[in-house]
């Protein structure tokens, strides 16, 4: 019997009663929903995981838990609300940090924040600026987490592992589209080498690995409702890796002049304005720790991260759709053309994204 979704959040640690429950969020993996209560009662966000992807998410819920509690401490030594600045996890009634339904499906909640403002497109600066603080701020405060996080999520943005899923997937062609895209599997191919010797440098250890958030994208922030960065939301990918790959992902996100899946491709393309303040508001944060490897490849990470994103959508169109959730037939191949616009975009401007960090460094301003 599948049990409702108030049932469910029986299940939960919850005040108060769960008077509506609808959903909410637009994410490509999870179903998210907001449970409204009444009687001043605070509000949730349950979630019900994917576990497909989300192979051991026991494990991924004990780093969120690890991740919350050091963020907590820190917000608390700086003054700042904890249940505002940072996501707090509410367990189950039986004390675990999830609940798993008869059919095998796993259930996560958290405190709903409220009076905040998300976006799913940076048009403004300053807002591009706050968003490089706010994850920037995220890595430096978890600088310095005791222990390790579980890999939840083996070779998420190791480009090696994504050539083997890729060749995999190419030589199955499950649902036989291989010929229907020769040209667009020649821009994966025509990158392969660049895009490994970027992923050799973490291998061997020139680029370090840390505690990262892995899915930067604007929605994952919530402003208040003056514009600063209040809290880095959506915490499923935190792991320990290379942390350019959490800025190249945001550039990815926040400077698109398109949508991720723009039809029109005249609309997709590299904001620069926006890149140099997000740039800006990432380095105010993280200069400090930042080493010489991890400064040079900046600006190469925007490429590597958005090179990725047109490798796992088109890899998904060609396996048949199995991974992100569409919303039409032809999605994940759309999705892998706008994003491909915006690789080129950022490999025309290359040499401009390298001077726009260069120059960034050097502002005396940066270095607090
Ligand atoms: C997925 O579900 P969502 O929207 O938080 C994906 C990210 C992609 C993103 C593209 C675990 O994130 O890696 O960059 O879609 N998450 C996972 O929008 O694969
Ligand atoms: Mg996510």
């Amino acid at each position: 019997m599948t049990l409702t979704l108030r049932e469910i959040s029986q299940h939960f640690s919850f005040a108060g009663v769960a008077e509506d429950i609808r959903p909410i969020g637009e994410g490509l993996i999870n179903e998210t929903f907001l449970v409204q209560t009444g009687n001043g009662s605070p509000n949730y966000i349950l979630q019900r995981k994917n576990r497909h992807i989300f192979t051991d998410v026991p494990a991924m819920m004990n780093n969120i838990q690890k991740v919350t509690s050091h963020l907590k401490k820190k917000v608390i030594e700086n003054g700042g609300d904890p249940e505002r600045e940072t996501l707090t996890v509410v367990p189950a009634r039986d004390g675990k940090l999830y609940y798993r339904d008869e059919e095998g499906e796993f259930w996560a909640a958290c405190l709903f924040i409220e009076d905040t403002v998300g976006y799913d497109a940076a048009r403004d600066p300053e807002l591009a600026r706050q968003g490089g603080k706010g994850i920037g701020r995220f890595q430096r405060l978890l600088a310095d987490m005791p222990g390790t996080l579980e890999d939840t999520l083996p070779g998420f943005h190791d480009m090696r592992y994504r050539f083997r899923q890729w060749d995999e997937t190419l030589a199955k062609d499950p649902a036989g589209r291989k010929i229907l895209v020769q040209q667009e599997i020649a821009w994966i191919e025509e990158r392969r080498a660049e895009m490994l010797a970027f992923r050799t440098k973490v291998e061997t250890g020139e680029l370090p690995t840390r505690v990262t958030h892995n899915d930067t994208k604007i929605s994952n922030i919530l402003f208040d409702p003056s514009g600063a960065i209040l809290c880095v939301i959506d915490l499923d990918t935190v792991l320990s890796s290379c942390c350019l790959n959490d800025y190249g992902d945001a550039i990815r996100s926040y400077a698109n002049t398109g949508m991720e899946d723009d039809k029109e491709l005249y609309r997709v393309g590299l904001n620069m304005d926006i890149f140099e303040a997000y740039t800006r508001g990432y380095l105010s944060e993280t200069l400090s720790f930042l080493g010489p490897a991890e400064r040079e490849n900046l600006a190469f990470s925007a490429r590597y991260i958005t090179f990725e994103q047109v490798l796992r959508f088109l890899m998904d169109y060609i396996g048949g759709d199995t991974y992100y959730k569409i919303k039409y037939p032809e999605h994940n191949l759309t999705r892998a053309k706008a994003q491909y616009k915006l690789l080129c975009s950022m490999e025309e401007r290359y040499e401009e994204m390298c001077t726009v960090v260069a120059n960034v460094i050097n502002e005396p301003s940066i270095h607090y």
